[in-house]
């Protein structure tokens, strides 16, 4: 009984895969045709997504054209954050899932105004693990550390720190009453992705917040990619 439940578990994750590939690739070549740079943020719940987008939208103001679309188990409180900056945003729920997926967004930018859109902002559901088995037709997975989650993460969370072309070091003016070392961090970063780009940031004091934002200028500048 056990044995023939697990032969029949592995072609179906790689049917749902497959599927959520091919959805992927559509809303890829999409955003290629419209000229939109997609971002997807991913981390931990409360490394700092939201403040970080927040801050990010506000500094864009009146410079690129940006939407967001919201990923949550639950709650519109991320949304109604990111509507206080006056950009578009659609939140997604997903109720017991653990990650959004290529469907959601298809559905969810069918509903936002797109028309002369510069940059699309995915912001994730809290977690390092199920988001990155999920391709969503983004150009750029980011991952987001924030300093109270220990050096270690990039270690026993390796794929998403794999797939990631940058990595955003959150919360650094918490470093003075923390016993976390961010040269080891970056180490650890560096053994998953020799090629990442690191980002040093603190929104609490503006900390890497133009590094940041000139970074993401540039890799919209270089589309397609
Ligand atoms: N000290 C400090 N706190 C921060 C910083 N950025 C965010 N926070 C705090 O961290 C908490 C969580 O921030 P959010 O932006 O909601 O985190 P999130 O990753 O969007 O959380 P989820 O969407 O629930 O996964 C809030 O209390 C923020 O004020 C920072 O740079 N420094
Ligand atoms: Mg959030």
């Amino acid at each position: 009984m056990g044995k023939s439940t697990k032969t029949q578990t592995i072609p179906v994750k790689t049917r749902i895969l497959s599927e959520n590939d091919r959805l992927a690739a559509e809303n890829r070549a999409w955003f290629v045709k419209q000229g939109i740079f997609v971002v997807n943020l991913i981390s931990s719940p409360g490394s700092g997504k939201t403040t970080l987008l927040v801050d990010t939208l506000n500094a864009l103001k009146g410079k690129q054209h940006c939407a967001v679309i919201e990923g949550d188990q639950q709650t519109s409180l991320d949304a109604n954050r990111i509507a206080e900056t006056g950009f578009p945003v659609r939140q997604v729920n997903t109720g017991r899932a653990c990650h959004l997926d290529a469907s959601m967004i298809k559905n969810a930018v069918s509903e936002l105004a797109v028309t002369g859109l510069d940059i699309l902002f995915i912001e994730n559901v809290g977690n390092l693990i199920c988001p990155a088995e999920f391709d969503l037709g983004e150009h750029c997975k980011v991952v987001l550390m924030s300093v109270t989650e220990g050096e270690d993460k990039p270690l026993k969370y390796p794929v998403i720190f794999h797939l990631s072309r940058a990595v955003v070091m959150t919360k650094m003016d918490l470093i003075p009453h923390l016993r976390y070392d961010p040269l080891l961090a970056e180490k650890n970063i560096r053994k998953i992705n020799p090629q990442a780009v690191i980002l040093r940031t603190s929104t609490y004091t503006s900390d890497g917040l133009q590094d940041w934002l000139d970074w993401l200028v540039t890799q919209k500048s270089h589309l397609p990619l």
